[in-house]
């Protein structure tokens, strides 16, 4: 007994227990008395429910200490269904230290719920419930817990049998897809470095295994396509190794009967201007440097024009001297094998391989070419190539004639009054123009990856009777982010956040209120922090601030500093304000705090143009794929051209075309596209039922154990997981219809050959009859608390069994 101490503070036994149990003949009966008293006097349990914690009970304290906190989950949920007060479950949580779900949780404040998580966190226990929310503190450390062991425990077990884990989302997701016949969508969300690519790998690696693929080949495809897209957008930063540096929206697509068959993946925002510029202390995209290492491993620097001496000016870096870092090092080259291979997997050709290769050897190649300033007769600045050798290997990788590529960069043509001029461009201009080379041909390199991956692991036949697939999306945005400098690639990401957030307080709360207040049901109106005027702020037409942008993007004589003014003049709004001292400063009141951005460059970076010239030469390349990336448009596959107002009210959700369908590559702003993006990505989102993952980071250094309250409070704060927490407690998770409650749970009270009344009274007698307590009915709805629904459907699944067995009887019977 001396073991069980946490029993002993919850069932308040005694500290010496009476001298008879230490007789173990006896004991059992003793026992058994002893804890039915006990019960009874505390929790004034029902006697059915009694005798089953006794026997439970009894059967435990045989058992090892560490099964314990499981059997008693199991004990009190069993409680629960059979209608006792909530109350036992808080108190049975207390008395063993941690809690699973936040949400049961009697005191709801901010110090609570940080204290559980650092409770929970010191003994690794990563992942916490608030309500159907997901809570995941990084542990920094390689963990245990994603064994096939543990995969299987997680497969169509009740979510209180097991801790609270990532698998079990995939399993929440994929039954309720199954169960339902409904896409699903898993969103998970947290700041850089918090472990949403590391969850959502996760996540695939249990859906494939729920889906149960067919072949071997197309599960391991599915497996294999993060990595790909990953070792191409993704960098290292100074927060986090293996940042990703572009949003993902990867869908797994299921037969109705639940098998996977295909996969999709949308890719937003790629940060391109990586690929000519990296902050201190940080990289360039992965790929780069796997290339570099595994090509020089197998003698191919050469070939692709590439130096083992001397370091491509894209790859410098204060800490990266290319001999022997990057081609001296073992993980880079194991990196490249295994990319390599991912590539050759999913079904890309050699050929594809090496196209591949030359473009990425073509752009460090093309980042070395230097030009210097000339005087000329009638310009004083035209430019002229340095290091002509360069230039010629750029083209030769290109495929592309090198007398072109250097009147491309030192020259532009502009048509004036009908008639065709050429202009010679300043140095500046021409490594601009160099630059803007670069990150097209990247940026348009991993659009490609990726619809080819799509094509080749679209389904190939109509899966469904319904001729349609089943969905589960998963996704991986890039957090907030609040540098001590911040462009315009924090602004768009901050607003993809600003999205989300908004999307999640949708969801979460004013969805729930709106239902109540619909269906009648009472429920005390919860403040949350509402984003909208932010939203309004960036997204609404005229006056937002990506309007505003395009609009001044297409003046030719604006510069960064009209910009900032016109924002000054046109945005009314308590969220903005000009900063004193900093020039070309602005500064935006996020959900997730206040962030200063330095609008420099934001005109150039939006307009984001190619070259005409460089564009048409490009497209004389003799090399397939690269004229593939300059001619046709980049269309996402599977996008649908029309989609619907996806955030209530008219904030950033206007219905919009297809932009790139319509819109001259060239004259679309990188606002507009993402703003296209951004509402794409909402109306998948919004089709299915959602998810939510919350990563948190639980200090800034990295460091397994160290758990800074301070910093996980502020994530707890903006992410909403307290006002999650009170309502979920609050509220009810579950709203089905009168009529797909009916149809789905009627046989728990009727006759099968039985057609009960589509009314309140049928759903009621269900309810009574597996004995619930604690719904409601609405006007249309049934409200039910997620445990409610997970008891129903075991019960179901009881019956199912049955039904089985008996049908199997009856076949062997009769032979
Ligand atoms: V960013 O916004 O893309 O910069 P993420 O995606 O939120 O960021 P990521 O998943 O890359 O973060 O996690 C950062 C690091 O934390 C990983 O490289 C791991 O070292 C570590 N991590 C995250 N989750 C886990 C985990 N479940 N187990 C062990 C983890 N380590
Ligand atoms: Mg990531």
């Amino acid at each position: 007994l001396a073991d069980l101490h946490p029993m002993r503070a919850l069932f308040k036994i005694p500290r010496n227990p009476p001298p008879t149990l230490h007789q173990p003949e006896i004991w059992s009966d003793q026992f058994n008395d002893f804890i039915c008293k006990c019960l009874i006097k505390d929790f004034e349990l029902r006697p059915n429910v009694q005798d089953l914690l006794q026997h439970a009970f009894i059967k435990q304290i045989a058992g090892r200490e560490k099964t314990l906190q499981k059997q008693l989950m199991e004990l009190i949920d069993l409680n629960q269904q059979m209608g006792v007060i909530e109350k036992t479950r808080y108190f049975a949580l207390e008395a063993l230290d941690d809690v699973d779900d936040l949400a049961i949780l009697e005191v709801l404040d901010e110090n609570t719920i940080t204290e559980q998580l650092q409770k929970r966190y010191t003994k690794d226990h990563i992942y916490t419930y608030v309500g159907d929310i997901l809570i995941a503190v990084n542990p920094f450390h390689k963990m245990d817990l994603y064994t096939q062991q543990y995969s299987k425990m997680y497969i169509g077990a009740k979510r209180t049998a097991n801790p609270p884990h990532i698998f079990a989302v995939a399993d929440i997701a994929y039954q309720a897809m199954v169960s339902y016949n409904a896409d699903q969508c898993i969103v998970i969300s947290g700041e850089s470095g918090a472990g949403k690519t590391e969850s959502a790998h996760l996540l695939v690696q249990q859906l494939t295994v729920l889906g149960k693929a067919n072949n071997r080949t197309l599960q391991e495809k599915i497996l294999l396509v993060n990595s790909l897209v990953e070792a191409f957008g993704n960098a290292c930063t100074v927060i986090n190794d293996n940042s990703s540096r572009f949003g993902k929206y990867l869908e797994m697509k299921f037969t109705c009967g639940g098998t996977v068959v295909g996969a999709q993946i949308s890719e937003y925002l790629l940060e391109k201007s990586r690929v000519v510029h990296q902050a201190v202390g940080e990289r360039n995209f992965h790929i780069f440097y796997y290339i570099y290492a595994g090509l020089a491993e197998r003698k191919k620097l050469a070939h692709y024009k590439l130096s083992d001496s001397k370091t491509p000016k894209y790859l410098q870096n204060e800490h990266i001297k290319l001999v022997p870092d990057i081609v001296g090092s073992a993980f880079y080259k194991e990196q490249f094998e295994a990319v390599e291979q991912c590539f050759k997997v999913i079904g890309f050709t050699l050929e594809e391989l090496g196209s591949v290769y030359s473009i990425l050897a073509a752009i460090l190649n093309a980042g070395d070419i230097e030009f210097t300033s000339v005087a000329s007769e009638h310009q004083t600045d035209k430019s002229n190539i340095i290091n002509m050798a360069v230039l010629e290997s750029a083209a030769s990788l290109l495929c592309i004639r090198p007398d072109e590529l250097q009147e491309a960069l030192t020259s532009h043509c502009v048509v004036t009054r009908g008639e065709t001029i050429v202009r010679s461009n300043t140095v500046e201009k021409a490594t601009e123009v160099r630059d803007a080379m670069g990150k097209a041909l990247y940026g348009r390199l991993f659009s490609w990856i990726v619809n080819r991956i799509n094509s080749l692991l679209r389904p190939d036949n109509p899966v469904c009777l319904e001729d349609k697939d089943l969905n589960i999306g998963i996704l991986d945005i890039f957090g907030f982010e609040n540098f001590k400098r911040n462009s315009f690639e924090q602004l768009c990401i901050n607003i993809a956040n600003e999205q989300i957030q908004f999307y999640f307080n949708q969801h979460i709360f004013a969805w729930e209120q709106d239902e109540y207040l619909n269906e009648d049901v009472d429920a005390r109106v919860i403040e949350y922090e509402d984003n909208r005027p932010l939203l309004d702020l960036f997204l609404q037409k005229p006056m937002g601030m990506l309007a505003l942008l395009d609009e001044e993007s297409r003046f030719p004589q604006a510069t960064d500093q009209t910009l900032v003014e016109k924002f000054e003049d046109n945005l009314k709004s308590k969220n903005f304000w000009r900063p004193k001292r900093v020039d070309l400063g602005f500064g935006i009141h996020h959900y997730a705090g206040k962030v200063i951005y330095n609008a420099a460059g934001f005109l150039a970076k939006n307009r984001d143009t190619l070259p005409a010239d460089i564009v048409l030469l490009l497209r004389s390349s003799e090399n397939d794929l690269i004229r593939k990336l300059v001619t046709h448009p980049l269309t996402k596959t599977g996008t649908t051209a029309e989609y619907f107002v996806c955030v209530q009210g008219d904030s950033g959700g206007e219905s919009t075309h297809h932009p790139r369908e319509t819109t001259n590559m060239r004259t679309q702003t990188v606002a507009s596209y993402f703003r296209y993006s951004l509402m794409d990505l909402l109306s998948k989102m919004v089709a299915g039922q959602p998810h939510f993952v919350r990563c948190i980071k639980p200090n800034n250094d990295r460091q397994a154990h160290k758990f800074d309250r301070e910093k996980v409070l502020i994530q707890l704060r903006y992410t909403g997981i307290l006002e999650t927490a009170k309502i979920r407690r609050q509220g009810y998770s579950h709203r089905i219809l009168f009529t797909n409650f009916i149809k789905r749970y009627f046989i728990l009270a009727f006759r099968a050959n039985e057609e009960p009344a589509v009314n309140p009274e049928t759903c009621a007698a269900i309810l009574e009859k597996a004995r619930l307590e604690n719904w409601v009915l609405g006007k249309t709805k049934v409200f039910l608390k997620y445990y409610h629904v997970e008891h129903l459907n075991l019960m179901i699944r009881r019956n199912t069994d049955r039904i089985i067995l008996v049908q199997a009887y009856v076949r062997g019977w009769m032979g």
